[in-house]
């Protein structure tokens, strides 16, 4: 993982190559150099994520990453990690059969490669976002077995070593815990998961793999099916290593139950991620609801990085001047840490305290 933080870490603060740096120690001939990050890298989020070796990501647009430098100077500043809000997904990656497009998502992991952040990759099976060549193919089981097992293939390994986890499968139970209706789940049955994740393993073998998911932030029935889904996996030794958990909230809504329900994963030896934090507002959202929405991302992130193999979270956006909650869910808004003039919102004090107590 070239770019985990802690590596990072060591990249900017050990002058000395590791080699070298390691045989003085071991010799007794000198101490390390002292720890001198830049003044502002301690009080960033990425300062604070790095400080507990963790992930604090955004997902992110192609428009304003090639287009607002407000934008980057942000996400650069403050996250060590980013998601492909679209563009690692079916639809922008294979528009017709077996035809890639990579522009979008090569210019995000380039950028990431070049503000030594990491890349979490979203996401292989899905039920949305799929081309109509895919969608209205009315393909045979055995070719849309082949059709999943070539794309994960290509694209996995086309990033081999540049994404540290995938979002392998998406949104595959219904709130019910039953399985939900997806080309995927009609077609190949409850199997496609394990298959998704061993032909994604076999692509890159260090890359994290991980089911992704949302409303399975609290204990209740989509969470139990969830976890028995896992318990499953993990027994037949398929490739699963996390679960990520999307969490959009409405305000004065994260579960009690979320912390004690992502350690129940963990404790399987799981990984656990918050992958989509946002936490939305009835607009006009008053001084109350900013100030609770503070508590919110503070509450939230603590759930995470309470656990023990939380790996990080990643924040849906950053800015309110671009983030999906508008337009999906009417009258609401103002859901992300900044507000769209890039000013620091009191959410984004309160997820610099969930990162760090003493922020
Ligand atoms: O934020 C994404 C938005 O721009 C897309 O139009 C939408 C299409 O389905 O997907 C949004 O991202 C979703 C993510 O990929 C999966 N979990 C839910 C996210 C919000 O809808």
């Amino acid at each position: 993982m070239p770019h985990s933080p802690r590596s990072h870490r060591r990249r900017i603060l050990h002058p000395l190559p590791l080699l070298a740096a390691g045989a003085l120690i071991a010799a007794g001939a000198v101490a390390l150099p002292q720890l001198t990050p830049d003044a502002d890298a301690a009080t960033t989020l990425r300062g604070y994520a790095d400080g507990r070796g963790v992930r604090i990501g955004a997902a992110v647009g192609d428009t304003p990453l090639t287009a607002d430098s407000s934008y980057t100077a942000v996400l650069d500043r403050e996250f060590n990690s980013v998601t492909a809000e679209n563009a690692m997904k079916w639809d922008a990656l294979e528009p017709s059969r077996g035809t890639y497009d990579w522009a979008a998502a090569d210019r995000l992991v380039a950028h990431a490669r070049a503000h030594h952040q990491g890349v979490r990759g979203h996401t292989l099976a899905w039920y949305a976002q799929l081309p109509s060549w895919l969608k209205n193919g009315n393909f045979t089981a055995a070719q849309l077995n082949t059709i999943l097992k070539n794309h994960i293939n290509t694209t996995v390994g086309r990033y081999k070593g540049k994404v540290y986890a995938w979002d392998v499968v998406n949104e595959t139970l219904n709130d019910d815990g039953s399985m939900r209706s997806s080309l995927w789940q009609d077609k190949l049955g409850t199997g496609y998961i394990a298959n998704a994740l061993k032909w994604a393993h076999a692509a890159d073998p260090a890359a994290k793999l991980y089911i992704n998911d949302y409303n399975i932030e609290a204990a209740g029935a989509k969470s139990d099916a969830l976890y028995a889904l896992a318990k499953r996996l993990l027994a037949q030794g398929v490739p699963l290593n996390g679960i990520g958990f999307q969490s959009h909230f409405v305000v004065g809504q994260v579960p009690p139950t979320m912390k004690a329900n992502l350690k129940r994963f963990s404790d399987l030896g799981l990984e656990v991620s918050v992958t989509e934090l946002d936490i939305r507002i009835p607009l006009p959202a008053s001084s109350a609801e900013l100030a609770q929405q503070s508590a919110d991302y503070k509450t939230a992130s603590e759930n995470c990085l309470g656990v023990a193999h939380c790996a990080g979270v990643t924040v849906w956006g950053l800015t309110d001047k671009y983030s999906w909650i508008p337009g999906t869910f009417n009258g609401y808004g103002a859901a992300l840490p900044y507000n769209a003039n890039y000013a620091a919102k009191r959410a984004y004090t309160g997820l610099s305290i969930g990162l760090n107590p003493a922020a």
